[in-house]
């Protein structure tokens, strides 16, 4: 790997956003994963190759370590940025079909409920771990969802919920969506779920963080 791609790839996994964070102090005024992502296009690196050789690493050392609880929240939070800032420069040759992705991930918080810090934690992990994300954002009910799938086919679903209360329009999405598309894996987390109920409700899959939610849809594709 060249240096640039090695520098970006620390970066990632200190949170190092741009040259103008003053977040990690010791990386004070230096260039950061914006700027960098910048120059290893510039150096003819190809953006598939930034994304799995540099933003993907970097992105799974970060979950493994919040897993464990060797960083948190707010750590996780800046490697989130730091990838995001990377991400703008190579999205428009995704966008662009030059690039294939991993596939498509359709991700929002359920009916009733407006948390979305997790559910944006799980989205980037994601975008980071080399997939398409497509966020409904709060408040995603059935429909929502339903549409989604019919615009992305094959997409795989992911349910966020925070309350006991709202944890509950999980079953109604789970089962209109398996209803017209049996074949659709569906993933679900937040504070109050458990894989009891992923079984009770028929989802596929329960992750209680990030780098769950990133090992399953690996698992899917194979790699
Ligand atoms: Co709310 N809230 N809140 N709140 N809030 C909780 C969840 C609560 C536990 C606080 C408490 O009472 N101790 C409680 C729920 C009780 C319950 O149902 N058991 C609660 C309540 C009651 C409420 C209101 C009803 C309060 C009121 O108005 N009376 C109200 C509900 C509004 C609504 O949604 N309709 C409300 C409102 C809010 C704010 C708007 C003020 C704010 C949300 C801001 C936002 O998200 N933009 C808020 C916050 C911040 C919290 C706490 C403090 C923090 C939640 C959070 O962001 N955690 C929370 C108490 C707490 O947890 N300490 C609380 C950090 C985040 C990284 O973790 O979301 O769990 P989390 O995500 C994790 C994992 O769960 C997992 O990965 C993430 C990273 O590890 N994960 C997934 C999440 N989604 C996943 C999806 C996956 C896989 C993994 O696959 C698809």
């Amino acid at each position: 790997m060249n240096e640039t791609l090695t520098r970006l790839s620390h970066c990632v996994e200190v949170g190092k956003i741009n040259r103008a964070s003053p977040y990690p102090p010791t990386m004070k005024e230096q260039e950061g994963a914006d700027e960098l992502a910048k120059k290893a296009l510039e150096e003819g690196c190809k953006p598939g190759d930034i994304l799995e050789n540099a933003l993907i690493p970097a992105m799974a050392i970060v979950g493994n370590k919040f897993s464990r609880q060797a960083i948190f929240v707010p750590q996780m939070l800046m490697s989130a940025k730091a990838m995001s800032s990377a991400m703008a420069h190579l999205k428009p040759y995704f966008l662009s079909g030059e690039t294939k992705r991993k596939g498509t991930f359709i991700i929002g918080t359920v009916t009733g409920d407006l948390h979305d810090i997790g559910k944006n934690l799980v989205a980037m992990m994601i975008e980071g771990g080399g997939w398409e994300v497509i966020d409904l954002g709060v408040d995603a009910g059935p429909d929502k969802f339903m549409k989604a799938i019919d615009e992305h086919p094959g997409a795989i679903i992911g349910l966020s919920a925070l309350l006991t209360t709202t944890m509950e329009n999980m079953k109604k999405i789970v089962t209109a969506v398996k209803e017209k598309h049996p074949g659709a894996r569906i993933l679900i987390g937040g504070a109050p779920v458990t894989q009891d109920f992923c079984q009770k409700i028929g989802a596929d899959f329960y992750s209680p963080d990030p780098q769950g939610a990133v090992n399953y849809l690996n698992t899917l594709i194979g790699s």
